[in-house]
């Protein structure tokens, strides 16, 4: 790419604040307790401190590949506890913190990053059922955009069921380009279906910014097109983003359908540990937005405001490192899920060709071959 690099558009600050750069606090806070807060702080270094030892895990070649959320903390913690017991939760590859504020356990999540398949890991990392999350928390898809339209489905079937439990999904800026986020949003409006739809809007999709992904000034204001109500919101800031999403998820549960939030963040890091953003953008604005970081703001004002002390602070550190070297040990532990259980698991019948071929190619695979250079289409027959 040589010299040529997109610039970013820096977004419109035209959005909903509360908690300032510098810890203090415009407006009116939601109203939550001392300990609650306490609790979100330990959930946004928990998802810190793991995701810093997972890319240090994937650099020694422990995991193939490591996404971080760092910079985007706030909006998965602050969204996510706005959701009650049996509620339901549609999170991407950068929610991290929405899955451990409902206790998600770390163990799980590192066997699945190892690769091993949800069924496997259940099997090896059995969870006794009063420490399951009690929100219903969905496995997330590759393909963009499909939560979408699967919560709005979901939240359909609870309306239909006549069952007051909210989906709240969440969706990448880029992501808003795919139709299936159109398609749900237009059912959403339909159907009046109690769900909220988070963009997280992290200025960058790979590695395409924010303003080559639309020409519309917000993605909030696309909310408009299907009927349905938005807000636009500070995505570094835990309350305003609390604050919104917890008006929304209320609004669902009491009948009043669906609504688009669109969180303004930055995604600080690369887009995971196979890209290298230093070939597309400019440090001069991962400088700029170092100045908004979730983490330190709301740590800012727990500390001016004496909800947390120095002391405390280097407690929930330490202990943090030292519970999730355990909880990563544990899901280490697991085996590697036998390669051929995916055709055990999802594939039913007699098998058919390509059942067959696929099969005959990780058989030669498994005996050192390579399937593309060293098969010979035995088992096509
Ligand atoms: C349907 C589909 N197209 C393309 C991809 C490849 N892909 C994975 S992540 C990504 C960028 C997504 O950007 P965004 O939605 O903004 O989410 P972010 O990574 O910034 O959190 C792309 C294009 C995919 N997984 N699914
Ligand atoms: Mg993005």
């Amino acid at each position: 790419m040589g010299e040529k690099k997109w610039a970013e558009v820096r977004p419109s600050e035209d959005y909903f604040r509360i908690l300032n750069p510098d810890g203090s606090v415009q407006g009116t806070l939601p109203g939550v307790s001392h300990q609650e807060l306490l609790r979100w702080y330990e959930v946004l270094v928990e998802t810190r401190t793991f995701e810093a030892m997972a890319s240090r895990l994937q650099r020694r070649g422990v995991l193939s590949v490591a996404a971080s959320s760092r910079g985007e903390e706030a909006v998965g913690v602050a969204a996510a506890a706005a959701l009650q017991p049996g509620d339901w939760m549609f999170p991407a590859y950068r929610q991290l913190s929405a899955m451990l504020y409902w206790k998600t356990p770390v163990d799980r999540v590192m066997a699945g990053l190892m690769g091993n398949a949800p069924e496997h890991i259940r099997e090896h990392l059995p969870l006794p059922a009063e420490q399951a999350p009690t929100v219903n928390i969905m496995p997330y898809p590759v393909f963009l955009g499909a939560y979408v339209p699967l919560a709005v489905g979901c939240a359909l079937a609870d309306k239909l069921n006549g069952r007051k439990q909210v989906s709240l999904a969440f969706v990448g800026e880029g992501s808003t380009s795919e139709g299936d986020f159109h398609d749900g949003l237009n059912f959403a409006g339909i159907l009046n279906t109690p769900c909220v739809i988070i963009v997280q809007n992290n200025q960058w999709s790979i590695s395409v910014p924010a303003s080559r992904q639309t020409a519309a000034a917000t993605f909030a204001q696309k909310a408009v097109a299907y009927g349905l109500p938005h807000e636009r919101v500070d995505g570094n800031d835990v309350f305003a983003v609390h604050d919104k999403v917890k008006q929304a998820v209320d609004r669902a549960r009491a009948g009043g359908g669906a609504t688009l939030i669109e969180a303004v963040t930055y995604r600080m890091l690369d887009h995971n540990s196979a890209d290298s953003s230093a070939v597309y953008r400019t440090e001069d604005e991962a400088d700029y937005w170092k100045t908004l970081d979730p983490v330190e703001r709301f740590e800012k004002y727990l500390l001016v405001n004496g909800i947390l002390d120095a002391a405390a602070k280097a407690r929930i550190e330490a202990d943090m490192e030292a519970r999730l070297r355990e909880q990563i040990d544990r899901g280490r532990a697991v085996p590697p899920t036998p390669a051929d259980s995916m055709f055990l698991s999802h594939l039913h019948g007699e098998p058919g060709w390509s059942e067959r071929h696929q099969r005959a190619e990780l058989a030669c695979e498994l005996a050192g071959g390579n399937p593309f250079m060293d098969f010979t289409g035995e088992g096509l027959q």
